[in-house]
Order: C-alpha cells, then sequence, then structure tokens
C-alpha cells in the first residue's frame, strides 16, 4: 500500500503537511514527435507517485524515497543517481526563487520506474508542486510545467514538454492533445469499451542513464533534417530547428535528405553539446518520415477516438509502431511484445514513450483484455495492468 505520509513521519518525526499524488502517463499516439513541435495524444494513468512534504528550518531538501530507501540531501553533496538526481534538479529550478527555504519529501508510488511510464516525469512534476505549496511561491500551470521540463532537461535528456504538460492538465477519462508550437491543448474523451493494456518488454530504458545518448541523437537528427529543409523553403526553422516549422515540405524533399555526422549536424543545428552524444551517421530522411507521418497519425487518432473507431484506432497504432521500428526506437523485446498482443486479440499495439526498452501497450475491446494482459505478461514477467484514464496531479493540505 502507498503512504508516503506514513513514511514521512517515521523518517522525519513529524506529520507531512502537504501531499501530492502525480500520476504516470501512456502515450496512445504521437512518438518522437513534441521535441520537433508536433503533437501528441497521452493519457494520464491512475498509477502514479506520491510525495509528503514538510517545511524544514534547514535550508535546502531532505529526501527519502521507497525506490532504495537512502536518505539525499541536497546541502551534503550527495550523489546525483536515479530518482535523487530529479529531485535535486528541481531544486536546482526553483531554489532561487526560494532562498533560505527548506523543506523534507517522503516518495512513494506504484507507478514502475522502467522506462516509458514517465516516472520521471512523475517525480519532477510532483516535486515542483510540493516545493509551491510549501514555500508559497505561487507558480501558475505552466510555471510548473515549465520547471519540471528544465529540471528533467538538466538531468536527463533533451526532452519535449509532452509528460509533464499531461501530468499537470489531465482530467479523469480523457486524453490530451497537446500542441507545442504554438502551444494549447484539447481534452478528448475516451470511449468507455477502448480498453488500454500497459506492457513491460523485460528490459529497462534508462533516460537518465544509458538511453539518454540513443535519444538526443534522435532530438539532433530531427533538428538537423529541419535546418536543412527550412533552407530549401527560404524560411527561418526556429532556435533550435523544429520539424513542425517545415511540415509543408513536399514528398520529394523529405526523400533527398542526406545523411550527415553529428558533428555536421550540430554545426547547422547551432548545438546545445546534443553532439557529443550522438553516434556514427545520422540519417536526416528517416527522421523527417517518421516525426512528419507520426504527426499526422495524432489528427488522424483523434478522430478515431472521436468516432468511437476502434479499428482505425489499432491500425494507427500499428503503423505508428512500424514507423519507430524504422525511426530507431524500437527494440526486439518490444517487437516481440507487441506482436504477442496482436497474435492474443489485441486491435493494435505499439511501444509507448521513448522507446529503447520499457513499455508497450494495447488497444482491445472489453472481451479480449484478459488474454491480451496474459500474453504481454508472458513476455514482461508479470507487470501488465489495464491502463485505465486518470486525471492530473492533485494535491492537499493538513491543517495544523
Ligand atoms: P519517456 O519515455 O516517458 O521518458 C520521453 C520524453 C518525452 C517524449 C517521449 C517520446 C522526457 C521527460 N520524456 O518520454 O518528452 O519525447 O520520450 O515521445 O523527456
Amino acid at each position: 500500500m502507498i503512504d508516503a505520509p506514513a513514511i514521512h513521519e517515521q523518517r522525519f518525526g513529524l506529520a507531512p503537511s502537504v501531499v501530492v499524488h502525480s500520476p504516470g502517463r501512456i502515450n496512445l499516439i504521437g512518438e518522437h514527435t513534441d521535441y520537433c513541435g508536433l503533437p501528441v495524444l497521452p493519457m494520464a494513468i491512475r498509477e502514479g507517485i506520491q510525495i509528503a512534504a514538510s517545511e524544514s528550518e534547514e535550508p535546502g531538501l531532505v529526501a527519502v524515497s521507497t525506490m532504495d530507501h537512502s536518505l539525499v540531501s541536497s546541502v551534503a553533496a550527495t550523489r546525483r543517481r536515479g530518482w535523487a538526481k530529479y529531485v535535486l534538479a528541481v531544486l536546482d529550478q526553483i531554489g532561487p526563487s526560494a532562498a533560505g527555504r527548506g523543506a523534507r519529501l517522503a516518495i512513494d508510488g506504484d507507478l514502475p520506474a522502467t522506462g516509458g511510464l514517465s516516472s520521471s516525469s512523475a517525480l519532477s512534476v510532483g516535486c515542483v508542486i510540493a516545493l509551491n505549496e510549501l514555500w508559497g511561491l505561487a507558480l501558475t500551470p505552466d510555471g510548473i510545467i515549465g520547471a519540471a521540463v528544465a529540471a528533467e532537461r538538466a538531468a536527463a535528456i533533451a526532452g519535449g514538454a509532452m509528460d509533464q504538460t499531461v501530468i499537470t492538465l489531465a482530467r479523469p477519462g480523457h486524453a490530451l492533445r497537446i500542441e507545442f508550437d504554438p502551444a494549447s491543448h484539447r481534452h478528448i474523451a475516451v470511449p468507455d469499451d477502448f480498453v488500454w493494456v500497459a506492457g513491460y518488454s523485460g528490459t529497462r530504458a534508462a533516460k537518465g542513464e544509458s538511453a539518454a545518448a540513443a535519444y538526443n541523437s534522435l532530438v539532433l537528427t530531427s533538428r538537423a533534417a529541419a535546418a536543412v529543409l527550412a533552407e530549401q523553403l527560404g524560411r527561418d526553422a526556429g532556435t533550435p530547428p523544429q520539424l513542425s516549422r517545415v511540415g509543408d515540405a513536399s514528398p520529394d524533399q523529405i526523400a533527398a535528405l542526406p545523411a550527415m555526422s553529428a558533428q555536421q549536424a550540430a554545426a547547422m543545428t547551432g548545438g546545445d553539446r546534443l553532439e557529443l552524444d550522438a553516434r556514427g551517421i545520422l540519417n536526416l530522411r528517416t527522421s523527417a518520415e517518421h516525426v512528419l507521418s507520426e504527426a499526422a497519425r495524432v489528427s488522424a487518432a483523434e478522430r478515431a477516438l472521436g468516432a468511437g473507431d476502434r479499428a482505425a484506432m489499432g491500425r494507427l497504432m500499428n503503423a505508428s509502431h512500424a514507423s519507430l521500428q524504422i525511426y530507431g526506437a524500437s527494440t526486439e523485446s518490444l517487437d516481440a511484445l507487441v506482436i504477442a498482443a496482436r497474435e492474443a486479440g489485441a486491435i493494435g499495439a505499439r511501444l509507448t514513450g521513448a522507446g529503447f526498452g520499457g513499455w508497450a501497450i494495447a488497444l482491445t475491446s472489453p472481451e479480449k483484455a484478459d488474454v491480451v494482459r496474459a500474453a504481454m505478461d508472458a513476455i514482461g514477467g508479470g507487470l501488465a495492468f489495464v491502463a485505465r484514464a486518470g486525471g492530473g496531479a492533485l494535491w492537499s493540505l493538513n491543517a495544523e
């Protein structure tokens, strides 16, 4: 049972004054599009992270998590690894506007931290909300999202803002279509007979660690593709360059995109050191083909949800996974998981989140959900679950 308040009381000897629930998410479709300024369609789930917090007289943060039960302190220069890296990155972001303030955090949860369900963003958003309340920082929802995004970019990868946005703004029973260029969002009702099963591939995707280089290479490649197309179209692709600015490029222009080294790509995009992560030759054509086709699938998926058309949604998910295989985000174990789900009767299945291991989702009828879940479990070792559309982060204050 999740009980961060009890952990807070045990470790720190007093009851918390704020308790935050920050959910995970599955992404229904729109993968590797957010950092290109293009839309996504994620759904918050009920599983998440709970943070119990209190203000402390001592400046800085002391935090404990049921992930490993170690105590992390921002004052005694503790290790920046695993969950602690995100907590300390949040303090780096918002600490300067709360000089001299201190807090104790106890962290618990039921969200697997194996990659793809947004455990890092649930933690980052939850910490921002807890500190915002404790220290009276009056951050707006946009301010909360912005602080969490900046913290995660400093701690891990050059990611987009999909996860922090849906975790902050989701509504129960709905997915969230998010646009980034310019920013906007709308809540999309998820029909009751669309059942989503989430299954684990058996391989962790450590984007704070080993998978960071693979992810950042894809970001750099998309920026270089945007820069080349923008030059041909005679326009500005933005800083950094984004494929959202060149979505009207012709199929011939996209097919003619070159391959180049990470150094060339970085020189062309005004690189923010991403090239240090990138290896080998970057294929600009496969990048633009995936990203621009995936953006079109997001709009089609929104229509399929609105029409209650499960078959159309399933086809879009399958097309998304096939495109992600070419893009370089899938793995053998994710492919096996997706195939097992389809063979068990799923209408569609795809990896969710960044890929490189982690989790996949399948869409099924209510009747087939158990069989699909069992098939996914047989690969991922018993962790599969039916994901239901939950609301965004919530918090409560304990009056003393
Ligand atoms: P996951 O796999 O949940 O870390 C990452 C990025 C998203 C998005 C997806 C791919 C972060 C925090 N998350 O998600 O912004 O780019 O990959 O669609 O950077």
